[in-house]
């Protein structure tokens, strides 16, 4: 159990880590770091092999920056070891697995030990309460059940939390509406783009989404901008705050973020060292504050020890705030492999969300279409918008020329918009597709 002590600056009992200095913090995570390197290479062949190729071993680990010797990982590596080729203990002793939906390729699988999941449980208390979430609440939990890491991981943290748990998962939206008017719940926990199908489904039943029982919501598994955010807590009256985690790291609540700064969230690092490598360059590690790929090395986890996982979340470290000895992460700018190339312009769908969102005739329902017209060599995007239901055909017709100015402005690449009819677009179920790639493949 961790013991807990009463933090100064809210109500809140935190964990004692929160509140430990960086030099405590940084001791914690070298001696955990050792026994995981080590760890790892005595359980897993796939660590053993890698190491040895690359002629590192446990012991040259004498310091923090000294992890930047061993190799990464990545989710090709979990997929060659399909099914459980990554594992550290025998299958007894995993008590859960989870799985990604494997859209891409095979699956990647991952599995907890009883230990494990009482740690996850742990990290995602501390991030609803850091949101604003409060033993005693009820909590409407929409993030999706099953292999997915979001629902189980959520509900497991709520519990732990000591609050109300309504197990509603993804979809159903209709009824989502219906047990938020009845159960009356403090928080939502969603995919911010589900958060907005659940608002928009709202309004069209001539229900306000702003008179809701709702205070907080604690919204990832995607990424998301400070201008959805503004949308979301003005709409439905709120404080939207981030959760971030992936499933071969742990799943939700690697990090999250305090309600009183809103500012990123915090990695928890008494259970994860993060470094940030150059995505193009991965043998350069850099700073804090710079801007490259999120890495992440678990410093506590048995079923599943993940040595420099490379996660291909564009972002940076930052300074810790209201938790000041673990860092924030900026906002997740995109994932490498969502980064659209357009004429030689590098581009992610959050950049059209953040622009679009600025002009008030446009809704915050966008996709980006992708295109190859017979006979080109240039690709094209459109973007496809709806325009806010109050809005003439007219006025957005205009607002789709000023987006297109401001993408031109602002990203440097020139598109078509075409706004659409309000509510013609797809809405989300969890985590929402952006991308329509319609381009000959080869
Ligand atoms: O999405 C875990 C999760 C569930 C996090 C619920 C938060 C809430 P995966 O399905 O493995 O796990 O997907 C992980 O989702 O690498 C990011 O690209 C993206 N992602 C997750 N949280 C955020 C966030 C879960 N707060 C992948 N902001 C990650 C931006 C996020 N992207």
């Amino acid at each position: 159990m961790t013991q807990e002590t009463a933090a100064a600056t809210t109500d809140a009992v935190l964990d004692r880590e929160e509140t430990i200095s960086r030099d405590e913090l940084e001791a914690l995570q070298l001696s955990r770091l050792q026994h995981t390197v080590a760890y790892a290479y005595d359980r897993v062949p796939l660590y053993k092999r890698k190491f040895d190729a690359a002629g590192v071993h446990p012991t040259d680990l004498r310091e923090l920056s000294d992890l930047g010797k061993f190799p990464f990982t990545t989710k090709e590596d979990l997929r060659l070891e399909y099914p459980f080729g990554m594992f550290a203990v025998p299958q007894h002793e995993v008590a859960r697995i989870h799985a990604s939906s494997g859209t891409t390729g095979r699956a990647t699988v991952v599995g907890y030990t009883k230990k494990d999941l009482a740690d996850w449980a742990k990290l995602v208390a501390r991030s609803l309460r850091a949101s604003g979430v409060r033993p005693g609440m009820k909590v409407h939990n929409a993030y999706g059940y099953g292999l997915f890491t979001g629902g189980m991981g959520a509900h497991a943290g709520a519990e732990a939390l000591g609050c109300t748990v309504i197990p509603i998962s993804g979809g159903q939206t209709e009824r989502q509406i219906t047990l938020i008017q009845d159960f009356k719940p403090d928080a939502i926990l969603a995919t911010p783009t589900y958060l907005l199908t659940i608002a928009d489904a709202m309004i069209k039943q001539g229900i306000d989404p702003a008179s809701t029982s709702l205070k907080y919501a604690v919204l990832g598994a995607e990424p998301w901008t400070e201008e959805m955010r503004h949308e979301l807590e003005v709409t439905m009256n709120l404080k939207a705050c981030d959760i971030y985690g992936l499933s071969e790291v742990m799943g939700p609540g690697v990090a999250g973020e305090a309600v009183e700064t809103q500012d990123g969230s915090h990695i928890w690092e008494d259970h994860f060292r993060p470094e940030i490598i150059d995505a193009f360059d991965p043998s350069v590690v850099l700073g804090d504050g710079e801007p490259g790929e999120l890495v992440f090395t678990s410093l506590t986890k048995e079923a599943l020890p993940i040595i420099r996982y490379r996660t291909k979340d564009l972002t940076r470290l930052l300074p810790g705030t209201a938790r000041p000895a673990h860092r924030r992460m900026g906002r997740i700018t995109g994932r490498s492999d969502d980064m659209i190339i357009l004429r030689g312009v590098n581009l992610f769908p959050s950049q059209i969300e953040e622009i679009a969102l600025r002009i008030p005739e446009l809704s915050p329902h966008f996709q980006l279409e992708l295109t190859r017209p017979e006979g080109h060599r240039m690709d094209q995007m459109t973007v496809k918008i709806e325009r806010r239901d109050t809005v003439t055909i007219e006025s957005g017709t205009a607002a789709a020329k000023v987006l297109q100015q401001q993408i031109k402005i602002h990203v440097g690449s020139s598109c078509t918009v075409d706004v659409v009819e309000p509510g013609s677009l797809e809405r989300s179920n969890g985590k929402l597709r952006r991308i329509y790639d319609m381009r000959p493949k080869g």
